[in-house]
């Protein structure tokens, strides 16, 4: 195995009981203290939190009451040894979000949103984190008519810079999905997001965070969106995953459909030194439906295996007759190298 380097963490939410829309769950809730023994019993490092995650029934409570839970928290992960890698306001629930949070056609419904934004960057700060997590779940249209997409783009950066007045220190992490809830969703690719950056008050604060699968559901490599990414200095997160084509978010473990394209990404966050900021690789991964509860946790164990196997992959492959090849323009004998390492 690959010395292990990196540094690995997941969301409560990737020990999910298994609910689909078309039935219930075929595994029992369990409580955040077992997800967190679990998560430490697997030698992960951090934890990501939807605010709700952090604090549940956020929207009751008064930030007495939120900032003392958060502390309490905060402390509960400093005993475990665990970091909080990101804190993500989850506005994708409340019959506020219905039509969006920041785009929605009611002023109201878009004040709620920003001002739970506002608490999840406290929260985050409570817990230790600068990294405020933004999938814009619900920012896109079901029907093109009702939004105008200019104007959308426009409270989109008004939000933002309310986020980014209300703390110096916060970086924003934009995760890009095309599609899903939405039909279309406003800022479906990473480049969406670092052009959004650019309008803001504090560009530099606002950067990306990379999803395999959503980034193969906008017909996209993950691995050029990762390059990307990179070349602006803005991948400040990465949740690995898999996703076999266009259809529903899969959220399959890492490598599960398509491991070239999984090797690629390794390969690309090894060229440009992901984690040497200390980023963290999560695993936005899901136990199919079909798990046990003895097995429950094997998609994380095996997300990272396979991370682990494909690194030592990356480190193995021949540069430099890879680098021949290219120059000799026989890309058929690269297309085999690559294959034949794979497979070796
Ligand atoms: C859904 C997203 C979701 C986010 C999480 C953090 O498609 O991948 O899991 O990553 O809610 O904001
Ligand atoms: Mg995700």
């Amino acid at each position: 195995m690959a010395k292990n380097t990196h540094r690995f963490c997941f969301g409560p939410w990737n020990i999910s009981e298994g609910q689909d829309p078309y039935g219930p769950t075929t595994r029992p809730a369990q409580t955040f203290d077992w997800k967190l023994d679990q998560l430490k019993a697997r030698g992960y490092d951090a934890m990501m939190f939807h605010d709700d995650d952090a604090i549940p029934d956020i929207d009751g409570k008064s930030w007495a009451v939120i900032s003392k839970e958060a502390k309490a928290l905060k402390k509960r992960l400093d005993d475990a040894g665990i970091a909080a890698e990101m804190v993500a306001p989850r506005l994708w629930f409340s019959p506020m979000t219905v039509d969006g949070a920041y785009t929605s056609n009611d002023p109201k419904c878009r004040r709620y949103a920003i001002d739970r934004s506002l608490r999840s960057i406290d929260i985050a700060k409570e817990l230790g984190t600068d990294i405020l997590v933004l999938w814009l779940a619900r920012e896109g249209t079901y029907l093109r008519e009702s939004k105008d997409g200019r104007k959308s783009v426009e409270l989109l950066v008004q939000a933002l810079d309310k986020m980014l007045a209300h703390d110096k220190k916060i970086r924003i992490a934009i995760e890009p999905k095309p599609n899903e809830p939405m039909d279309h969703a406003y800022i479906p690719t990473i480049g969406h997001a670092i052009a959004l950056a650019h309008l803001t008050r504090d560009p530099k604060r606002v950067g990306a965070l990379i999803e395999s699968a959503h980034c193969i559901l906008a017909g996209l490599d993950p691995a050029d969106e990762i390059d990307f990414a990179m070349a602006f200095g803005k991948l400040w997160s990465l949740h690995l995953n898999d996703q076999n084509g266009l259809k529903f978010d899969q959220d399959k473990p890492f490598g599960s459909s398509n491991l070239r394209v999984a090797f690629n990404q390794v390969r690309a966050m090894e060229r440009n030194g992901y984690g040497k900021n200390g980023e963290y690789i999560c695993f936005d991964v899901h136990p199919f439906r079909t798990t046990k509860v003895d097995h429950w946790l094997a998609h994380l164990d095996n997300s990272r295996k396979t991370f682990l196997r494909l690194l030592e992959k990356v480190r193995s492959f021949d540069e430099t007759k890879s680098k021949q090849l290219i120059a000799d323009r026989d890309y058929q004998e690269l297309d085999q190298m690559v294959i034949q390492h794979l497979l070796g």
